[in-house]
């Protein structure tokens, strides 16, 4: 398949390592236009993939045959906004990336009317170190539908699984979607307060669970409702404990002075809990201070 991919961080470059193993023919996309770029991965069994490809070759891009966007949620809609009277109609695009509200925010264009969009959720963990990136964690991705003319493309999944395994479908994206909101809006904002790894949130688990709580209500409203409230909470501790030794990637943006994804994941539940006449004072806390934080930076970094 041709395929572009529009982000080309740790876990973009692991797409395009995967999928060029898989022969695929991929180039990169880059905000800084330039005409080649370098990817170096380093697998988790250590095996390196070093290869100079293609991007941003304006050609390639109309003929390409999957889009996939690996940015931060804040970057995604201006940047697929500028690449779509460059693509087919029918050249599904894929999204992947933390929190939720960029597909309300493409939706709002004429041009974006009709075209496939997917979404992923990534549990994959990679790293840049130097020009390498490090494939620290295998995982998973989900992937399913964001409108209907994206339900045609399950078959994506197989190439997807073969490239990067594991690859699953789901005809119901948006459940899985909130799950991992609801991880986020609990995980992510707590390191920066407790300024810790995931891990020692466990040491405040009263915290944790009023948060947690809150998200449900708001989930409950919504009518997503996976799990009953108790496992939504057990859930979040089994993510802690999966994911004990990171550093969110919230800490990491606060810790480097780089703008977060908070209005895309607290930010986006604040939001739906308004359109549904609830509250959340926990969480308004905790994007007050987020924001705040934000405010405070002495430059942003990119
Ligand atoms: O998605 C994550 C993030 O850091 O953004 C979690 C699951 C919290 C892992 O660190």
């Amino acid at each position: 398949m041709k395929i572009t991919v529009l982000g080309c961080g740790a876990i973009g470059k692991l797409w395009i390592a995967g999928l060029i193993q898989q022969s695929h023919d991929v180039q990169g996309w880059l905000r800084i236009p330039q005409p080649f770029l370098d990817v170096n991965v380093d697998s988790v069994n250590h095996s390196p993939f070093q290869l100079r490809i293609l991007s941003n070759q304006k050609e390639w891009l109309s003929e390409s045959e999957l889009l996939i966007v690996c940015l931060k949620s804040w970057q995604v809609s201006d940047a697929v906004n500028a690449l779509i009277p460059f693509l087919r109609a029918q050249c599904p695009i894929l999204l992947i990336h933390n929190g939720m509200g960029t597909i309300d925010e493409l939706a709002v264009s004429e041009s974006t009317k009709g075209r496939p969009f997917l979404q992923g959720i990534t549990t994959h963990g990679a790293y840049q170190q130097g020009q390498n990136i490090i494939h620290s964690a295998e995982g998973i991705t989900h992937i399913g539908p964001l409108n209907a003319s994206a339900r045609q493309y399950s078959d994506l999944a197989e190439v997807l699984h073969n490239a990067l395994p594991d690859v699953a479908w789901h005809n119901d994206i948006h459940t899985i979607s909130w799950l991992k909101l609801a991880v986020n809006c609990v995980i992510n904002p707590l390191t920066v307060f407790y300024q810790c790894r995931n891990g020692e949130l466990l040491q405040h688990s009263e915290h944790v669970q009023a948060v947690c709580d809150e998200v449900y209500q708001v989930m409950e409203r919504e009518g997503v409702i996976p799990t009953s409230q108790s496992h939504l909470y057990k859930y979040i501790l089994d993510t802690i404990e999966l994911t004990s030794n990171n550093y969110s990637s919230m800490y990491q943006d606060v810790k480097y002075q780089r703008h977060t994804e908070i209005d895309y994941i607290t930010g986006y539940l604040i939001r739906r809990a308004s359109a549904q006449g609830l509250v959340l004072p926990e969480n308004n806390y905790l994007f007050q201070f987020i924001k705040q934080k934000e405010g405070n930076y002495d430059h942003i970094s990119t």
